[in-house]
Order: structure tokens, then C-alpha cells, then sequence
């Protein structure tokens, strides 16, 4: 289904567990700030509406979603943390930047996932233009940052 059907906001509470003691990163990508500042807001305030504590929740930066496998990696190859939540914007340009972005961050992230075997979430948006992202950080077709949160608490479950 695509996006523009689904409300991203929205989710079923089958496989949610206790959360409480979970340890969740989220990577946030500086581009488009705006947009990514709104993802993280969303992933932020679900992780807390379902449980998870202040402090077992880490925030990092970096400059652009190219960076966001990296960030990943340092993340996920800390023990403690349960789970990463990795956060961007690529809009769409006139140039080939958005292919080759999207394309490494979503084979960056696979990879680091399974090299430390555990759940990195794509919260990427890829919209054409400005107005698609703001619909989905917040927007009239919910946020994409929920929807990652709720996939990292889902993922970390997995074996529950
Ligand atoms: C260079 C670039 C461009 C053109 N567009 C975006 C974008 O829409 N979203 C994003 O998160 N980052 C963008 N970047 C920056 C790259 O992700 C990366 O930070 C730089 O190429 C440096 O490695």
C-alpha cells in the first residue's frame, strides 16, 4: 500500500511488549531539518507513549542520510542498545545525488543490521518535493517517525 493510503501514525498493538527496559538509538540526519527534526519528535514521543524510559533512549546526529549507516554502526555495536531507529529526508533534485543516496542508505543500513544482528529501522522518507515529506513528518498522512519507532519496539519483540 502506498504511503499516501496508509496513515503512518496509525498501528495495530499486536507484538508490542514491555518496552520498559529496552534500549532504543535514534540517528537523525541533519538535511532537511525540518522534516527530520519532526520524525524524531514522533519517534521520540511514541517510544515514550509506549513505555520506553527517558534515559534508555540515546539521540545522535549526522550531517545527511549518507551518514546514517555509519552512525548506525556505532550504535548498534554498543551492547546495551536494543535497537536503532535511523532518520532522514533525501528529497528528490535535479541531480543523481538521490538515487545514490537512497540507494546506499538503504543497503548501509540492511548490512549493519544483519552484521550485528539487529533490528536498524529505515525511517528514510523519499519524497519528489518539500509538501510529500511535510504530509509525512507529522503531516496529513501521519509521520514516518512513529511508524519507525513502532517497527524498532515491534523488531525488538521478535523473539518474545
Ligand atoms: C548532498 C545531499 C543532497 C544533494 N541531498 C540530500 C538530501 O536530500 N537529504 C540528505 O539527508 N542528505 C543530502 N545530501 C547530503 C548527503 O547525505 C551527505 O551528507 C553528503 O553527500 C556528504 O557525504
Amino acid at each position: 500500500m502506498a504511503s499516501s493510503l496508509k496513515n503512518l501514525s496509525e498501528y495495530s498493538h499486536n507484538n508490542i511488549i514491555d518496552v520498559s527496559s529496552k534500549k532504543f538509538a535514534i540517528v537523525v540526519a541533519e538535511w532537511n531539518a525540518t522534516v527530520t527534526e519532526a520524525l524524531f519528535e514522533g519517534a521520540y514521543q511514541t517510544l515514550l507513549k509506549e513505555g520506553a524510559k527517558e534515559a534508555n533512549i540515546i539521540r545522535k546526529n549526522v550531517p545527511g542520510s549518507f551518514e546514517l549507516s555509519i552512525g548506525a554502526q556505532w550504535m548498534a555495536q554498543q551492547p546495551s542498545i536494543d535497537a536503532v531507529i535511523c532518520l532522514g529526508c533525501v528529497i528528490q533534485g535535479e541531480t543523481r545525488h538521490f538515487d545514490f543516496i537512497c540507494n546506499a542508505v538503504a543497503y548501509g543500513l540492511t548490512e549493519v543490521s544483519l552484521k550485528y544482528n539487529k533490528p536498524v529501522i529505515f525511517g528514510v522518507l523519499t519524497p519528489n518535493n518539500q509538501e510529500q515529506a511535510i504530509d509525512r513528518a507529522g503531516g496529513r498522512h501521519g509521520n514516518k517517525g512513529d511508524e519507525a519507532a513502532i517497527t524498532a519496539i515491534k523488531m525488538a519483540g521478535f523473539y518474545s
